[in-house]
This record gives C-alpha cells, structure tokens and sequence, in this order.
C-alpha cells in the first residue's frame, strides 16, 4: 500500500483525478466522507492511498482555505473577475455584487474588461473613469487585452489555484484560450433571443498553466 498527497484537478463520474508529484491519478473517495457528509472538491488537497491491487482512494482531505460556488471550488487564491464592456453589457452593479462575495470569501480579485474593442471611445472612458475608483481601493484592473496576457502568468504564484469568473458571455473562455494555448476552450455568441447567457462552459476542471491552476466559474450568477 502507497500514499501520497495531491490536488483535486478533476471531477468525472463519482471519480476524482488527483494530481501528485508523480502524476495524475483517478480515485474513489472512501465511504468515510459520504458518513461525515464531507464531498472533495475541484482544488481540495488530499492524501490518496493505492493499495496493492492498484485501486486508489481519496482518503483524507486538508483543511481549506475556503470554497466557493456551485459547484465548489476549494482553497481559490485568486479570482480573475472578466466584465465585459458590453454584450453583456457594462455593469457597476454587476461588478460590485462579485465584489462583495469575493471579499467576503476572502479571496483576492484582479479586473479584466473585455470587449473594449466593440465600444466607442466615450463610453469606454466613461466606464474606464468607473473602474479607476476600484483601482485606487487596490484591486488590480486590466482593460487591454494584451497586458492580461502578458501579466497574468507573472502574477500566479507557484501551486496557486485561479478562478475565472464573471457573466456568460463575458469571454472567461476565450481568456482562457489565449493564457493556455491547449485549454481548448468552446467558446460562443450569448444568445440575445432568449436574452440570458448561453453557458457554453460545463465542465468543472482545474488547467495546468505553469506550477499553478486556472479554473473557469460556469454559473457566474449562481455564486452562492
Ligand atoms: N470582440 C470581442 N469579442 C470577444 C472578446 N472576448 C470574448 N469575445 C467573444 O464573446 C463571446 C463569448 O465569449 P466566451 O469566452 O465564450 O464567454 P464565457 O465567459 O466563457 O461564457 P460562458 O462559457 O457562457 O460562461 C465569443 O463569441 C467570443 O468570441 C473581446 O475581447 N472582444
Ligand atoms: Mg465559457
């Protein structure tokens, strides 16, 4: 019998991929946890055991830092928050409800807004007045697409666990797509004739970018 330590990076099935220092391993959670009403998350640390027929277990789980949304993500360091310009359109209200549950998670946000390139020059001042108030409080605020990529990879520490959240459609996923070229991330158009977001994202998985992890939120307004 083995153990080792690891990061939930994936939930398929009943089945949680733990990734550990020797790679990816696909286990069971024990029974114990369904007892003590305890579920593993996207993002928990673990201790996994392989015995000698080379079934693997989940069998413990660290304590978290916390864990966030439906479904859960544990011990997030960071959110990427992407508020689009418009289509959605710009929203201060939005933005400050995101604000005030992150801040009560006590997990730090960094701004992006998308989509500046679809706005006029006026409207994009005015909204980029709005978001220098947030900067000045200290959250970090990108509105061009370049500098996100090119800071963000500087900016996650090392085992760091990232979120990407923010409305349908704001483009969490095409984001994505451009920090990690092999995300491979479906991306699509909101669908204006049912006037909600499409939710193009499902899956909950935790991609590898560097030493760290980038996670993109599915349900952006189902936060809690
Ligand atoms: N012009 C322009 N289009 C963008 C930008 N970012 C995203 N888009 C487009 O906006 C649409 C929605 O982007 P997605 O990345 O799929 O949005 P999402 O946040 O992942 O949406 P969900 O998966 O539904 O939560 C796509 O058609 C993208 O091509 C941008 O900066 N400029
Ligand atoms: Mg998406």
């Amino acid at each position: 019998m083995k153990l080792a330590q690891g990061t939930v990076i994936g939930l398929i099935a009943g089945y949680y991929d733990v990734e550990t220092a020797t790679g990816i391993v696909r286990t069971r959670a024990r029974g114990v946890f369904r007892q003590k009403k305890q579920k593993p998350a996207v993002g928990d640390r673990v201790e996994i055991q392989i015995d000698d027929k080379g079934m693997s277990y989940l069998v413990k789980i660290m304590p978290r830092l916390n864990r966030i949304g439906r479904p859960a993500v544990a011990n997030v360091s960071h959110v990427l928050l992407v508020i689009s310009a418009v289509e959605p359109d710009f929203s201060l209200e939005l933005l400050d409800r995101f604000l005030t549950f992150f801040s009560w998670q006590k997990v730090n946000v960094t701004i992006y807004l998308s989509k500046t390139d679809l706005l006029n020059n006026d409207k994009l001042t005015e909204i980029k007045r709005s978001l220098a108030y947030y900067q000045e409080i200290g959250y970090p605020v990108f509105t061009d697409y370049h500098d996100v990529q090119a800071k963000i990879p500087e900016m996650i520490g090392k085992d760091q666990i990232w979120t990407l959240a923010g409305q349908s459609g704001a483009g969490k996923s095409t984001l994505l797509n451009h920090l990690k070229e092999d995300a491979h991330q479906a991306t699509g158009a909101i669908s204006t004739s049912l006037n909600r977001g499409k939710h193009t994202t499902r899956k909950v998985e935790l991609f590898k970018l560097g030493e760290a992890f980038l996670q993109i939120r599915q349900a952006s307004l189902r936060l809690i």
